[in-house]
């Protein structure tokens, strides 16, 4: 093999564009609210009051879940009692396309007229901006469902929903991971009730929207080799066959911070492979 020959070899092998490596990710946080401020909630609805920020006064509604501040439907009594159509509405884009995976995690503190009955009812919707989901409002479900249907007169009329009341503050997982392909979400938690009859209300604390990033993937570049920094490495990783193997375990986030980033070793079988990573969103090391 002559020497331009074996070169051209090694270019074509340098030049491939990108090898997706399949390796165990768990999830981070993509956004996170405990509303010691408002966070990224408004109250939609101003005109009809009641979704508020703040300390829980009222006795028997449980406080908030966590520090001083939580959303509530009326923080100083129960909610209005008639026809209340009142949304609160996360106004921060969350950007879900890096992820393989998604979900919305909260906790709740739920006293709805009545206990028999779901009079007023409660849902979570969320509002992609994509092409085929723009401006509509979807309905999303808990993991093990909502506690059943609306009745009576409530505009949430036979839909499934939070009703009733529930064992003090209770932890809410929703999965969205139909969404993932979304570079702009917004979620909305909405809460209409029937012509008469309140309770307590609704009160929402330590939001959380998490996800599994995607695969890595690594570029190779001619010489140096770069690497997206919205990584988890958490096995040994072969690059190019046996070129190159990242040995160890580490994590890379988006905001640039590297996790146990000692352990990862990179390195080629010669030092003409010696491989330089370069994080184009922060975070870099050699
Ligand atoms: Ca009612």
């Amino acid at each position: 093999m002559s020497k331009i020959i074996f070169l051209s070899f090694i270019a074509a092998i340098m030049i491939i564009a990108a090898i997706l490596i399949s390796s165990y990710i768990s999830a981070i946080v993509i956004f996170q609210d405990n509303f010691t401020t408002s966070g990224g909630f408004i109250n939609s609805t101003p005109n009809r009051a009641r979704w508020e920020f703040g300390n829980v006064t009222q006795t028997g509604a449980g406080g908030c879940y966590s520090g001083s501040g939580c959303w509530k439907t009326n923080l100083t009594g129960n909610y209005l009692e008639a026809n209340l159509n009142a949304s609160i509405i996360l106004n921060v884009p969350v950007n879900l396309s890096l992820y393989l995976t998604a979900n919305i995690s909260f906790w709740h503190y739920r006293k709805f007229e009545d206990i028999n009955a779901q009079y007023d009812c409660g849902v979570l919707d969320i509002n992609a901006t994509n092409v085929t989901k723009s401006g509509i409002w979807t309905r999303i479900s808990p993991i093990g469902g909502y506690t059943g249907k609306c009745v009576g007169t409530s505009g949430l009329l036979n839909q499934l929903s939070y009703g009733l009341q529930g064992d003090g503050w209770e932890f809410a997982v929703f999965n969205i991971t139909n969404y993932t392909n979304n570079d702009f979400i917004k979620t909305r938690f909405f809460f209409q009730t029937d012509t008469y009859g309140v309770d307590r209300g609704w009160s929402v604390d330590n939001f959380k929207i998490e996800g599994e990033p995607l695969p890595c993937t690594y570029v190779s570049g001619m010489g140096n080799w770069d690497i997206d920094c919205n990584c988890n490495l958490t096995r040994n990783t072969n690059l190019l066959g046996n070129n190159i193997t990242i040995n160890g375990t580490g994590t890379m986030l988006i905001t640039g911070n590297i996790t146990n980033w000692k352990k990862v070793n990179i390195f080629g079988k010669n030092v003409t492979n010696k491989c330089i990573i370069r994080c184009t969103k922060g975070g870099c090391f050699r």
